[in-house]
């Protein structure tokens, strides 16, 4: 199955490719990649996120954690990336994205631990928060800078394409991130070295207070990836079907040899860029109003039960029990002390140099300082 752009109405880098309409129907004609198995496993960890974050910034309020990203009204295209890709294939996020791991496996304690920061977290405390990675599902951490994960995914591409291993890489960036000269070397290199990589921006229409409109004089974000060579495609964002099509067969036609690709995921952020924002300073309320009318979860929603495998029961049912998996989890991981003082001196070198050795010695030979509660 490779991509062949001119077969699929819409699919463009100026239209909107669409497959499901406002009220949960499908686009008269088209054939969905996505089994029911898909749909209904799609719809648990869009509402399981939605719940997740909801719950964080609570804590974040009570000053339980320190800092949170969430991923609000933009659920569609990392739940629909992490089900569209092979297990060996690796994903290299941006700040929204960190969910993709869950889907794929990773521990809901674990991915907990890491914004408490505590000795659960695999990371040891050593990232801000909502900075995840998780090796064991090939998740890599975002840094914080804007844009470095894209040379980064596209150099783990070439990798993937001289080892003749298959792997295909996701890269994953915002609208504000495209105009970092990282985004530019990503996609010039991607496509002179046709390497396995897709690059998928979440255009959520604000880079923190900057407005997609002050971002770029282009048509579309997607259009950019025609100067260097890159197949692009823009898809609604709050389309979890067009979002899993359009990742399938970009990811597939990458796994045949075809090279990058990079689609343009039109979205909106309904919530604050992240815990430390305060998004009513440069916005409106009706703006934020339009958007939550066009909730991708109700959208998948009214899909699902248009097709009768979705109702109120089943729905108050998942809400309950993601309630409490959610629920038992944080008293669970609230629970662990912090990383061990001398874990500061792990991971670097395989055999500590004599000044850090001898260091660590001397930490160890100091009371650790008193806690305040
Ligand atoms: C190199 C760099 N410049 C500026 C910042 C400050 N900053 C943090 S998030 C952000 C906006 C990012 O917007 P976007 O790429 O659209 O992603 P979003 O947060 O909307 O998902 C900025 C400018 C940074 N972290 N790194």
């Amino acid at each position: 199955m490779t991509l062949d752009s001119a077969k699929i109405a819409g699919l463009s880098d100026e239209g909107l490719f669409r497959v499901l309409n406002d009220d949960g129907s499908i686009v008269d004609g088209y054939s969905s990649l996505a089994s029911e198995e898909v749909l209904l496993r799609a719809y648990r960890e869009m509402k399981r996120l939605r719940v997740l974050d909801a719950r964080m910034m609570l804590l974040q309020r009570q000053g339980r954690i320190g800092f949170y990203g969430t991923c609000t009204g933009q659920e569609a295209t990392p739940i629909a990336a992490a089900l569209a890709i092979a297990k060996d294939d690796w994903v290299f996020q941006a700040l929204r994205e960190s969910s993709i791991m869950l889907v794929r496996g990773f521990p809901l304690t674990r991915y907990i631990a890491q914004i408490f920061g505590n000795s659960h977290d695999v990371l040891k405390g050593r990232m801000q928060p909502s900075h995840m990675a998780g090796r064991a599902v090939n998740q890599v951490s975002w840094s914080s800078c804007i844009g470095p994960q894209l040379p980064q995914a596209v150099g783990a591409a070439w990798a993937s394409k001289l080892k003749g291993d298959k792997t295909v890489v996701l890269g994953f960036l915002g609208d504000g991130a495209t105009s970092q000269p990282d985004f530019h070397n990503a996609l010039n290199f991607a496509a002179v070295y046709r390497v396995p990589c897709v690059t998928i921006c979440q255009n959520n229409h604000w880079a923190i207070s900057v407005p997609a409109s002050k971002q770029t004089a282009s048509s579309t974000f997607a259009v950019k990836g025609r100067a260097y060579g890159v197949p692009s495609y823009r898809v609604d964002g709050n389309d979890l079907l067009a979002v899993y099509d359009t990742i399938k067969r970009c990811v597939e036609a990458a796994r045949a040899g075809e090279g990058p690709s990079f689609i343009e995921c039109v979205t909106y952020r309904i919530g604050a860029h992240s815990s430390s924002d305060d998004p009513t300073r440069y916005r409106s309320q009706e703006e934020v109003d339009e958007w939550i009318a066009k909730d991708p979860k109700k959208r998948l929603q009214l899909h699902l039960t248009k097709r009768g495998l979705w109702n109120d029961s089943r729905e108050e049912e998942l809400e309950k029990e993601l309630n409490v998996e959610i629920g038992e989890a944080i008293t669970l991981v609230e629970k662990y002390e912090a990383p061990a003082r001398e874990t500061i001196f792990d991971d670097v070198y395989e055999q500590l140099p004599w000044h850090l050795a001898e260091q660590r010695k001397e930490l160890l030979n100091h009371p650790p300082a008193p806690t305040h509660s």
